[in-house]
């Protein structure tokens, strides 16, 4: 005999499941009560948002899924930001919310939100349990479904008289099956030969790479078929670090904020090969001015993203690791002695970014960048300091670059840190941070200290809500309307709560303040006041196509 709540935590323990960050209320305390002496480490937050956000950063960290846990009402609907910004960005989660008992769910009750209802647009799948007899099974259906396929968040509500019921006998969790759902895998032959043929016939051909790389571990894969065709690789900024940035096919990000070699490259190439990507709006700009004079190849998971926002002329749905290894397969080495490698190169030599005066972020980040090793794992939170990180650190791996590409998400990044330093107590984890995202969840100081959780912040401070700032400078007027923020003494916020820092103003600080950031053993807080009006460039203005790009480097 077993009562709900136990079996709830026994089926997170069959997963493997570690870690769950998670925050207490009446209606889950049954789950509490159970996590009291399980063998499972619970992390309390201090702010449900950054219990969906560090379940996720432990997510994208190491592969695996990430479980959080919430109240009813308040609780459930404090994850929800944190649920969109993973079905957004495809990371496994598994939500578990305490729900009002099923004999008042309906009456409003106290504490009650329908939650189900709430995140049915922005869950994989999910489930309110009305039978505590089913608790296994669907613990064991919904790892399976967060964790296959195209990968995202799956919600677990739970009513608190179904957490308390007692169960007997204990049925036995079977392996999941669930009749609708079944992921291909292994790419159609007949596409696979199709897009072979146009890779042996195409003059000027691009790999155009995205999370979906990331996340099928098809990184090794991408490189290989790279250098055996001699192809240069585009990356989005949620598939930097599967082909190291420094590598000589790299052409770094593509997009609002990409390189002028990627974002001319996608405007001339004959063939472009689209692998783990959606063709979001960031990248593609102007989406008939994408990609305009080539047949397009497009290897996703997810059939329902072939030809969503670009017509495909080879949809190959399936594992891009498994679908590029039987491409590749078929191939023999190419040599590209028609100039477009030539002239991607001279893009990329004309447009090297100048070294900008004062206290300029790019140089923040790649003084960072010089500090740390390969495996240090970089977060960012949103706005330019996301865009900086993401242009001028060099990612060289798979899962060493976290940010919220899909929502957006201000406040990402700090919990996400965390998350991905418990996933990784062993390696660097720094965030990188406007003054305005960190302020989002900056409470999280709370968990860092009492964890002790020694990721390091990097504030680029400009005391503006910068990227909206950016905005309103090119395109309303420099009416700067409500993004100019007051300054804040993060210092002393940080060593209020017991976490170590130091503000840098000077551009000779810089480099002695990353050194007793990274050099100091727990977690640290550097507030770097760099130039307040330093915009990121180049950039692709909204609605405009990929290659007019304006405020060009130099
Ligand atoms: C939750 C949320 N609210 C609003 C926005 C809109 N937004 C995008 S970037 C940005 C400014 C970010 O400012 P800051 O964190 O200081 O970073 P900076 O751009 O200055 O580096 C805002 C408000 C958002 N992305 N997320």
């Amino acid at each position: 005999m077993k009562t709900g709540a136990r079996l709830l935590v026994d089926g997170l323990q069959r997963e493997g499941v570690e870690t769950i960050f998670g925050y207490p209320g009446g209606a889950v305390l049954p789950v509490y009560d159970e996590l009291y002496d399980a063998p499972l480490r619970h992390v309390l937050v201090r702010h449900e948002q950054a219990a969906a956000h560090a379940a996720d950063g432990y997510a994208r960290a190491s592969g695996k899924t990430g479980v959080c846990l919430a109240t009813s009402g308040p609780g459930a609907c404090n994850l929800v930001t944190g649920i969109a910004t993973a079905y957004m960005d495809s990371v496994p989660l598994v939500a578990v919310t305490g729900q009002v008992p099923t004999t008042m769910l309906g009456n409003d009750a106290f504490q009650e939100s329908d939650i189900t209802g709430i995140t049915f647009p922005i869950t994989k799948h999910n489930y309110l349990v009305k039978d505590a007899a089913e608790i296994g099974q669907v613990v064991r259906d919904a790892f399976y479904i967060a964790g296959t396929g195209r990968q995202g968040p799956v919600l677990i509500d739970l009513p608190k008289d179904v957490m308390t019921a007692q169960v007997d006998p204990v049925p036995e969790v079977q392996e999941a099956r669930l009749r609708g759902y079944q992921p291909t895998y292994e790419g159609h032959p007949r596409q696979v030969e199709r897009a072979v043929a146009l890779i042996q016939e195409a003059e000027r051909p691009l790999l155009y790479i995205g999370g979906g790389v990331v996340a099928s571990g098809a990184a090794a894969e991408v490189l290989a078929l790279a250098e055996l065709t001699a192809i240069p690789v585009a990356s989005t900024l949620m598939g930097l670090g599967a082909v190291p940035c420094d590598h000589p096919l790299s052409l770094g990000m593509i997009g609002m904020h990409g390189t002028e070699a990627a974002n001319f490259a996608v405007t001339e190439c004959d063939l472009l090969i689209a692998v783990g990507v959606r063709f979001d709006d960031r990248v593609t700009g102007r989406v008939e001015a994408f990609a305009p004079q080539a047949a397009v190849v497009h290897i996703d998971i997810d059939p329902a993203e072939i030809g969503k926002n670009k017509p495909v002329d080879v949809p190959i749905v399936g594992d891009a690791r498994l679908v590029l290894a039987a491409i590749t397969a078929k191939l023999a080495r190419q040599e590209r002695g028609n100039g477009w490698l030539s002239r991607v190169r001279r893009w990329q030599e004309e447009n090297a970014p100048a070294p900008a005066a004062g206290l300029d972020p790019a140089g923040v980040i790649r003084q960072m960048n010089a500090l740390l090793d390969d495996e240090a794992i970089i977060v960012s939170e949103v706005g330019q300091n996301q865009m900086w990180a993401a242009q001028h650190y060099c990612f060289r791996r798979p899962r060493t670059w976290l940010t919220s590409g899909g929502l957006g998400t201000m406040g990402y990044g700090f919990p996400a840190s965390i998350g991905a330093q418990f996933a990784c107590p062993d390696r660097t984890v720094a965030l990188v941070a406007g003054d305005g995202s960190f302020q989002m969840n900056i409470q999280e100081l709370g968990t860092v200290v009492e964890y002790k959780v020694p990721v390091k912040v990097v504030i680029l401070n400009n005391l503006y809500l910068g990227m909206v700032r950016q905005w309103q400078e090119l395109f309303y007027d420099r009416r700067y309307s409500y993004t100019e923020l007051s300054p804040v003494d993060f210092v002393g916020i940080a060593r209020a709560y017991g976490v170590e820092g130091r503000r840098v103003e000077d551009p000779d600080e810089v480099g002695p303040g990353l050194e007793e950031c990274f050099g100091t053993e727990g977690a640290f807080v550097l507030d770097v006041r760099i130039e307040r009006e330093a915009n990121v460039f180049p950039m692709v203005p909204a609605g405009a196509a990929i290659n007019e790009m304006i405020g060009r480097r130099g």
